[in-house]
């Protein structure tokens, strides 16, 4: 299974702990698409060496190459938004991850779109099991059309 995961990278990198265990228990499930999202090297600034144009390129790959999203979106993005945008119109599984601590507010066009799947939680120690609930699901396959 390819999965790509979205986190904020120009948005800000505070979740960044949780994207590191959010796509180490991903890695069991298939291929992290993305795994550099979860990289403490990569800055707010990007990733170095490379353009904008080349990123936007290989990511919308990916982006057809996946068979379902995982998002934390606790740090509001504009790229993790529009990521989950063609997730939701490929129609492939879309699952976000919301940190409830964080005294932010999800985005309507997130938590009311009846297409993405919104799981919270409290803590990061609870996110191993959360993906797994999320990947062991059975009405998870993906249906690609
Ligand atoms: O808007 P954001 O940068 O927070 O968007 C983050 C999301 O878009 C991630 O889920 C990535 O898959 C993708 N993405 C956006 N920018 C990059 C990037 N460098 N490197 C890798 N993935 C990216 C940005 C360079 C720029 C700040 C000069």
């Amino acid at each position: 299974m390819n999965i790509y995961f979205c986190g904020s990278i120009s948005g800000g990198r505070k979740l960044l702990p949780a994207y590191r265990l959010i796509v180490n228990s991903l890695k069991q499930y298939g291929t992290v698409l993305t795994h550099h999202v979860a990289d403490p090297d990569l800055t707010a600034g990007g990733e170095k060496n490379q353009s904008n144009q080349t990123i936007f390129k290989r990511d919308l790959e990916w982006l057809y190459q996946a068979d379902c999203l995982i998002a934390e979106v606790t740090t509001p993005s504009l790229g993790v938004g529009y990521e989950i945008a063609v997730g939701v119109v490929r129609k492939i599984p879309v699952h976000v991850l919301f940190y409830r601590n964080d005294n932010r507010r999800l985005s309507a066009l997130v938590s009311g779109n009846p297409d993405i799947m919104l799981h919270e939680y409290h803590h990061f120690d609870e996110l191993p099991a959360l993906i797994k609930s999320v990947m062991e699901t059975r009405n998870f396959a993906p249906e690609i059309p």
